[in-house]
């Protein structure tokens, strides 16, 4: 029960990312599941993900709707991640790529920065 709580306060506070209208229907679970009162955040649990020099990322990445939501992921990968090379956002793939041009890159606080903003995103590997 409490489990399923967490699903829905966690549920909830990704809906609440979303910044285009497009995909931000949710579905009655969801729904019922978002009305319930949110006592505590849903943190996601911090594991340490770190990509090796030389090594191509490719991050899934939600909820973007648009070439401003490209834009918006493609300078916070660059901004965020120091050793980021060829850094590609697709559209149509919901997916962000970048080779790994330092001793390591760290993948972990790139899909935190690019889910705090809105978009959902992990590591594809
Ligand atoms: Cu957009």
């Amino acid at each position: 029960m409490k489990n399923l709580f967490l699903l829905g306060s966690l549920l909830a506070s990704l809906g609440a990312y979303a910044t285009c209208d497009e995909e931000t229907k949710t579905d009655a679970v969801t729904k019922a599941l978002s009305t319930a009162p949110i006592t505590a955040p849903a943190a996601a649990p911090a594991v340490a993900q770190t990509a090796l020099k030389g090594e191509t990322v490719v991050l899934s990445v939600r909820k973007m709707h648009c070439g401003g939501c490209v834009s918006k992921v493609e300078k916070l990968v660059k901004e965020t991640v120091p050793g980021a090379e060829g850094v590609t956002v697709d559209l149509e793939k919901k997916e962000a790529r970048f080779t790994c041009n330092a001793s390591s890159c760290d993948v972990g606080k790139v899909t935190a920065a690019i889910t705090k903003i809105g978009y959902p995103a992990a590591w594809a590997r």
